[in-house]
């Protein structure tokens, strides 16, 4: 089995039905990842250990997602060095998710999360597969191709359209 190069963690497994895009775009893609829970909260200790141990560890990227007060991404960017992309997910409960947005978008100076939209899991995978593709050629060209698979579905709606 291959070395994982981006971890994606979420705050409890009633994350994963939001953040299982991530982990699937990142297959399509060819990426090794890895996948678990990590709460910022209730594993405190499991969230520093993570964090610490994630670039020795090989990992490139770190998707973090959370809900409601989500601390996730914001401490872990705080312990790695990595880049973090935080997906804010709207829990049950939530105030319409802006509690998620918020606690994610909102970083002091000095501590940068990519912050992606609610949900948006798929575009996290995608912005984690850009990274890896600035030095990696092989995911370059794969996401070339998603994008101009992409282009070319609309021009045929376009040109349906037309008819
Ligand atoms: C957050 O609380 C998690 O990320 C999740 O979005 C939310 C609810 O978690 P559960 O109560 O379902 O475990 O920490």
């Amino acid at each position: 089995m291959a070395t994982p190069i981006i971890g994606i963690i979420m705050g409890s497994d009633s994350d994963l039905p939001v953040m299982q895009p991530a982990a699937d775009i990142l297959k399509e893609f060819g990426i090794d990842y890895e996948l678990t829970v990590v709460s910022a909260h209730r594993t405190p200790l499991r969230m520093v250990e993570y964090a610490k141990t994630a670039r020795e560890r090989g990992l490139k990227v770190i998707i973090a997602g959370a809900g409601g007060a989500a601390h996730l991404p914001g401490m872990v960017a705080s312990i790695t060095i990595l880049p973090v992309i935080g997906v804010p997910v709207k829990s049950s409960n939530s105030i319409d998710g802006w509690d998620s947005v918020l606690s994610i978008l909102q970083m002091p100076n000095g501590v940068p999360v990519a912050t992606v939209a609610l949900n948006a899991a798929k575009n996290a995978g995608i912005l984690a597969a850009e990274i890896i593709g600035t030095f990696d050629e092989n995911v370059a060209a794969k996401i070339s191709a998603y994008k101009s698979s992409m282009n070319d579905e609309v021009l045929t709606k376009v040109t349906k359209l037309k008819q």
